[in-house]
């Protein structure tokens, strides 16, 4: 069977098979059941595909004493190309079960087959090769020093594990975030206690399994599931025993985890929300540069946070542009996730929906041109319970409104026009938020001399979220602290002791 079909398959057979699957956190080798169960939705139509329990604070803190037993044990033991090889061989387990990944990944979020298979699945395995990898070839600074009684000290760095690191990622890209903290917090040695979204709880809890048939040493990997506040994600984070804290998901949450980390002075890496801008010059490749805005627009349906949700476009090709832009929006096909020809999703969850409907109305009242979209389809089958919403494009609206500023994370941008270089760079920065730019152009000098000056983390030009996952990634402002990614991950997830010997 082809794997396009095997996907499918498995898909459906997960679909139908779901309702009575039970997501149990998994703690010190052993999967264990929580303190009660919650649904795990599909958003495609509201269907409950499985329940998870929710991990209570006796739990968050077995899992944080079994990571703490770890760390004194076989795998505090492992040398460093012992614990790559289990990580090539957890990627190799995820290539194994891909179709289960898939239809987990599917089931849980709603986005197409199609882009669980070419983005979020891939990634996983990739995140565990690529810090395999990096940590076996990690150097340390190395100094030598004149002393001023004539003599030398000889001064290196000696990367140690930081210790616990607590793990609590968001809903849209499940796998690929969870992935992308827990693999490098491996490769240097640490253990982990991981709080995956409530909305998302099905590949977490595969990984879990595939940790456990790798043969990965109890205590080093744990789950546990549940919600932010008053529940599994607080009870981690002020864990007094968490050495530190990653997390990915709101600007807000990041603030209060922070708050519940300072008391012990934990290190965290944050990376936070956007509000990303997309600059296009008369000058840019223009065919390309719509198909490359079509994806940074609507790709998962706008839920990622690298999406552009401010277009701004010079204005000679303003007009042919917002039109050529919302043909690409029109001809997205809303339909069954999985459905291999399905290129929109829904949104995740009906909070989520009544959120992006909001801003949906705000846009009219702050005076929007909808040039397309603003409302919700019909489609006359189970998908009218789910959480779709129309493909959205504004113009018209003033830098200081609302949809403007703030994030809405759906399937929608605001369209404004530019004359000038410095304009255009002026807008972009406009935001508390500075998480990703693009920038398409053909000119390379002006490539050159815009990109720098754009006040995020990651600036793209003519293309977006192309990835190599050595760069440093993440974003400043109200978009997060901190770089991972690369040399940026080893260093935030292992603690340096210099060493300094005279002779
Ligand atoms: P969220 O902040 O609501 O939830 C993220 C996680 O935090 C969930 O697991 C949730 O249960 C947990 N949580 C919530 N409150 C908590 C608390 N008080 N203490 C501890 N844990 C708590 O985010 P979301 O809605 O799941 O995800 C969407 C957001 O994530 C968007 O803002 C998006 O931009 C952002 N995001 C950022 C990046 C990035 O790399 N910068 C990547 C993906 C998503
Ligand atoms: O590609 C990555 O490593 C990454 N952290 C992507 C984040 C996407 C946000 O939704």
């Amino acid at each position: 069977m082809s794997l396009s079909k095997q996907i499918s398959s498995t898909v459906h057979r997960t679909l139908q098979e779901s309702p009575a699957k039970l997501l149990h956190g998994y703690v010190d080798g052993r999967f264990v059941p929580g303190r009660r169960e919650f649904p795990d939705v599909n958003p495609a139509d509201g269907s409950v595909v499985a329940k998870a329990t929710e991990a209570g604070e006796e739990l968050v803190d077995a899992a944080v004493g079994a990571a703490h037993r770890a760390l004194k044990g076989e795998w505090g033991r492992l040398g460093v190309r012992e614990r790559a090889a289990m990580m090539c061989r957890i990627a190799e387990r995820i290539e194994a079960r891909f179709a289960e990944f898939v239809a987990a990944e599917v089931a849980d979020t709603g986005k197409p087959i199609s882009l669980a298979s070419r983005l979020d699945v891939p990634r996983a395995a990739a995140n565990f090769r690529v810090f395999a990898d990096l940590i076996k070839t990690a150097g340390v600074e190395a100094f030598h020093t004149e002393t001023t009684d004539g003599r030398s000290a000889l001064n290196y760095a000696v990367r140690k594990p930081i210790g616990v690191v607590g793990i609590i990622t968001p809903w849209n890209l499940p796998l690929l975030l969870l992935t992308w903290k827990v693999a490098p917090a491996m490769a240097c040695g640490n253990t982990v206690v991981v709080k995956p979204s409530e909305e998302t709880p099905a590949t977490a809890t595969l990984l879990a399994e595939v940790m456990h048939e790798t043969g990965v040493p109890p205590g080093v990997f744990n789950l546990v599931h549940g919600f932010g506040p008053d529940s599994a994600g607080e009870f981690l984070t002020r864990h007094p025993d968490v050495n530190a804290m990653t997390f990915t998901g709101e600007s807000r949450t990041g603030a209060a985890i922070m708050r519940a980390c300072a008391p012990n002075v934990r290190p965290v890496s944050f990376e936070l929300g956007g509000k990303n801008a997309a600059v296009v010059f008369a000058d840019c490749d223009f065919a390309a540069t719509v198909d490359g805005l079509a994806e940074a627009v609507f790709l998962n349906t706008g839920q990622v946070c690298l999406c552009a949700e401010r277009v701004y476009v010079e204005r000679p090709i303003f007009e042919q542009f917002v039109d050529a832009l919302k043909q690409k929006a029109r001809g997205l096909r809303a339909g069954w996730p999985t459905d291999e020809s399905t290129t929109l999703g829904p949104l995740i969850s009906k909070e989520h929906r009544e959120k992006v409907l909001s801003y949906y109305g705000l846009a009219r009242e702050e005076g929007a041109t909808v040039v397309t979209g603003g409302g919700v389809q019909g489609f006359g089958d189970a998908r009218d319970n789910g959480c779709y919403v129309e493909p959205t494009i504004w113009t018209g609206l003033k830098e200081s409104a609302r949809c403007v500023q703030e994030e809405i994370f759906g399937p929608v941008c605001h369209i404004a026009s530019f004359d000038s270089e410095e304009e255009a760079i002026a807008l972009a920065n406009d935001t508390r938020y500075g998480l990703a730019a693009s920038i398409w152009t053909t000119n390379l000098q002006r490539a050159h001399r815009v990109a720098p000056q754009m006040d995020v983390g990651i600036t793209w030009v003519n293309c977006w979220f192309l990835r190599d996952l050595r760069t440093p990634f993440g974003g400043v402002g109200l978009s997060g602290i901190g770089r991972e990614g690369g040399v940026h991950s080893l260093n935030f997830y292992s603690e340096l002791n210099n060493v300094c010997i005279k002779f």
